[in-house]
């Protein structure tokens, strides 16, 4: 790119992952010209990945969608934003008359928590379908972590983070932020973040069946069999008690269950458990040592953590080794992030509340519970075959790619194509939209304003940063929480013609007048002018933490102090916020919630059994994003990256070549993949990233359509779920491997 051309400088935060990294654009024409890290950026200070870098080929790109489609017998055709909404009122409205709302579905992927949008409006729509099936990627991921925060602390949104910048000892497991820029922990850089705390002498130990590049900065790395997380976190638990080492410190007069827990482990030893997670007895002991022992330490797991037969059993167990050993809520442990805007636990009654109820309903086919008002993904497949009342006729997708995403989209895509009418919200004509009836695209990164909704709840640092449309929106490009509310119009029978920004101020009027009461007057004033996402936010900084309380604290922020700040502003590192942030019935910290302590026999029935010869796991390049960043020539070039990482002395043992295509198989499905034979991975273990297969026909994605990559997710079980957060089993699967 040529930078040195005559240009305009513009800042943007990054939208596409949980780095939120603080980008600056050069622009010259009307065209990028040169993007790299915002050095003044008062959170991510300069750093980049090549995924931001590429945001100019997703901006350029010529497969993403620019007009709506249609598909007319069979074909897509452009049509314009008109004609797409009169044929959405055309077919959705009376298949809702005909079946009612539970005859809808609805489907919300990865990218909507990255835009602001899509994060505050698509509950309009659900409301406005009437319908319970909802579906998200968070059952693909973190559901796991949030239930445990549910149940422990009080709220979903409220997650433990290593409060890194002052940390001594951090414990990993299932996570490889040097390669994923960390996750349910907005961090970047965490690679300088880590240099630094062993410059000072603390200590990375990871925990991961493959020796990844995260684990290749630490100073310990123990191979652990997939799965097998939980036994090892009761192991150290079981020290830790064993050995008197518990200490809850600050915490003490907030805490419940101390003795339910310590009777609850009691089969737990570190010698019990060991040859089932394939750490030594004695390392499992030193590391529970060296946790308590530390005075700033924290243990943090993520999608290895999540994403297994055991994750609310693990994530819980993570959550009490930082409780037990004193460093929750503590400098340098596991702290609680303070969001300026949007986050639940610094609303309402401090210290108390009404805690979180899961199973409200449950799946109409196969029972699974209701969490956080939705269900597990996995079972979309079933409830749009299985024929009955609430059977789902009409499904409604947005920002998500589930045939990719999803175990077994094979059969999910096939039910998709007995669907009566599917729309779908996305950027794409991809795996999952080429089944759609009509697509919608949104509006490019560039073309959009931005305000993380969810990451600043989980920020190493408090931090508020507003981002700006770069350039100006195509000529009859709606933003897409216009989008939204004009489905809902539609959905709820006022109407393609209704105009979205009305249904917005009446809305939000009535909003304000419940929330704000006698003082609604000031809200609405404050407000005047704003539209959209604009106004929520005004709304919610303005009355958040740091808010000026609509002029009552006038050095608070507002919406335009954050907009004028260059680089955002900084709101200091995290502090101890317990009991302000607990919203548990109690007022105290639930350490031993009956539903974990019963799925703990699970566990106990589990750990005599023995384990098959080999398993597979996932894992993420730093060139790639899920499922849909294959496209961006940037992205693409260079080796190929959906490999099958195979140990050396299981390639010899299955006669398998560095280089050449290995079968994998799983209850009677398999793929062909690369081998790459590797000594980072575990005996016994199979490494191979997801997201990739786009040799599905009917797609528009030349690029990445030119090297496919096998799809991990063909091979796992749909069926196959951690029975409490109904999040899927993506990890420690069984598998055949062989020669082709
Ligand atoms: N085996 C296995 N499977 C996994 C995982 C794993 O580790 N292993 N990881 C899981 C995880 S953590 C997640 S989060 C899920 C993700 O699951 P999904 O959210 O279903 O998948 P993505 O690949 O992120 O797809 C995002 C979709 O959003 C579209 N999109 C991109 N930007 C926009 C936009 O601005 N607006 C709209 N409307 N659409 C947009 C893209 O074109 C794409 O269709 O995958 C999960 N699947
Ligand atoms: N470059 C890139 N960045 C991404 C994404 C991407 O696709 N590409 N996706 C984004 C999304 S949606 C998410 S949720 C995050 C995820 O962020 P991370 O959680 O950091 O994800 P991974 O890099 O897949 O690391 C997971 C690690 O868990 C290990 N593992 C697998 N099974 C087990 C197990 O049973 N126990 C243990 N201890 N470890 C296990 C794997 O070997 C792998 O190294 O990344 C985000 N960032
Ligand atoms: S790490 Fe890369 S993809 Fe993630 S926010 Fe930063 S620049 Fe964007
Ligand atoms: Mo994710």
């Amino acid at each position: 790119m040529n930078t040195d051309a005559p240009h305009t400088v513009h800042h943007r935060i990054c939208p596409l992952c949980e780095a939120c990294c603080g980008l600056e654009l050069k622009l010259s024409d009307g065209r990028v010209i040169g993007i790299r890290g915002h050095e003044a950026d008062v959170f991510s200070a300069g750093y980049i990945c090549p995924k931001g870098v590429a945001l100019k080929d997703l901006h350029e790109d010529p497969d993403r969608l620019r007009q709506p489609l249609i598909k007319r017998q069979g074909r897509f055709e452009p049509a314009s934003w008109d004609d797409a909404f009169a044929e959405i009122e055309r077919r959705l409205p009376p298949l809702l008359a005909a079946r009612g709302p539970q005859s809808t579905g609805l489907v919300v992927g990865n990218p909507s928590a990255h835009k602001i949008g899509l994060l505050l409006y698509f509950t309009r729509l659900v409301k406005a379908l009437g319908t319970r099936n909802v579906f998200t990627a968070a059952t693909l991921d973190q559901m796991p972590r949030h239930l445990a925060s549910g149940l422990l602390f009080g709220h979903w949104m409220s997650v433990p983070v290593p409060d890194i910048a002052r940390c001594d000892f951090l414990l990993m497991l299932g996570a490889n932020p040097v390669a994923s820029n960390g996750s349910m922990w907005t961090v970047p850089d965490f690679r300088g973040k880590a240099k630094a705390l062993r410059a000072r002498g603390g200590r990375l130990v990871v925990i991961d069946p493959r020796r990844t590049e995260t684990a290749a900065l630490a100073d310990e790395h123990h191979f652990i069999r997939p799965g097998a997380d939980a036994f090892l976190l009761l192991g150290m638990l079981h020290t830790l008690f064993d050995e008197q080492l518990v200490k809850l410190g600050r915490l003490g007069p907030f805490v419940n269950g101390v003795d339910q827990v310590r009777a609850a482990v009691q089969s737990f030893s570190a010698d019990a458990v060991a040859a089932r997670c394939g750490l030594h007895a004695d390392a499992i002991r030193r590391l529970a040592r060296q946790l308590a022992g530390t005075e700033r330490a924290a243990v943090y797991g993520r999608i290895g953590t999540c994403t297994q037969a055991y994750g609310s059993l693990a994530t819980w167990l993570i959550d009490l080794l930082n409780i037990l050993t004193g460093h929750l809520d503590e400098p340098g442990g596991a702290m609680f992030p303070k969001a300026a805007a949007f986050a639940a636990n610094t609303s309402g009654q401090p210290g108390s509340g009404r805690g979180v109820v899961t199973g409200r309903h449950a799946s109409r086919v196969g029972g699974a519970p209701e969490i956080m008002g939705e269900l597990p993904i996995t079972c979309l497949a079933e409830e749009i075959e299985t024929a009955g009342e609430g059977q789902i006729r009409a499904l409604v997708t947005v920002a998500t790619n589930p045939v990719l995403s999803s175990p077994n989209g094979e059969r999910l895509a096939r039910a998709l194509d007995g669907l009566d009418f599917m729309l779908s919200l996305d950027i794409y004509l991809n795996e999952t939209t080429r089944h759609a009836d009509v697509i919608l695209p949104a509006p490019s990164p560039l073309e959009d304003m931005h305000y993380d909704v969810a990451f600043p709840q989980l920020s190493w640092r408090n931090h508020a940063r507003y981002s700006a449309p770069v350039l100006p929106r195509a000529e009859g490009q709606p933003q897409e929480w216009e989008t939204l509310l004009r489905l809902a119009a539609i959905a709820s029978g006022l109407g393609a013609q209704a105009d979205p920004q009305a249904l917005d101020d009446a809305q939000f009027a009535q909003d304000a007048r419940r929330l704000f009461g006698d003082d609604v007057g000031a809200v609405l004033a404050a407000t005047e002018g704003l539209r959209g996402p604009d106004r929520l936010l005004e709304v919610a900084l303005r009355s958040g933490p740091y808010g000026d309380q609509f002029g009552r604290r006038p050095q608070g922020l507002t919406l335009a102090k954050v907009k004028a700040a260059e680089g955002g502003i900084d709101l200091g590192p995290l502090a101890p916020r317990i009991p302000e942030l607990l919203r548990t019935p109690s007022g105290r910290i639930e350490l031993a919630p009956p539903a974990l302590l019963q799925d703990l026999q699970r566990a106990v029935a589990d750990l005599g059994q023995p384990v098959p010869e080999m398993v597979i796991v996932g894992r993420r390049d730093p060139r790639s994003n899920n499922s849909w960043m294959h496209n961006l020539p940037l992205l693409a070039k260079g080796p190929m990256r959906c490999t099958a990482l195979v140990n050396p002395e299981d390639a010899q043992r299955l006669g398998l070549a560095d280089g050449a295509l290995a079968r994998i198989s799983s209850q009677g499905r398999s793929i062909e993949a690369q081998v790459q034979v590797s000594d980072e991975m575990m005996p016994g273990v199979v490494s191979l990233p997801h997201g990739w297969g786009h040799d599905l026909e009917g797609t528009r994605l030349g690029v990445a359509a030119q090297r496919p990559g096998a799809n991990l997710n063909a091979l796992l079980d749909e069926n196959a779920r951690d029975p409490l957060s109904g999040n899927a089993v993506l990890s420690g699967v069984a598998v055949q491997l062989t020669a082709t």
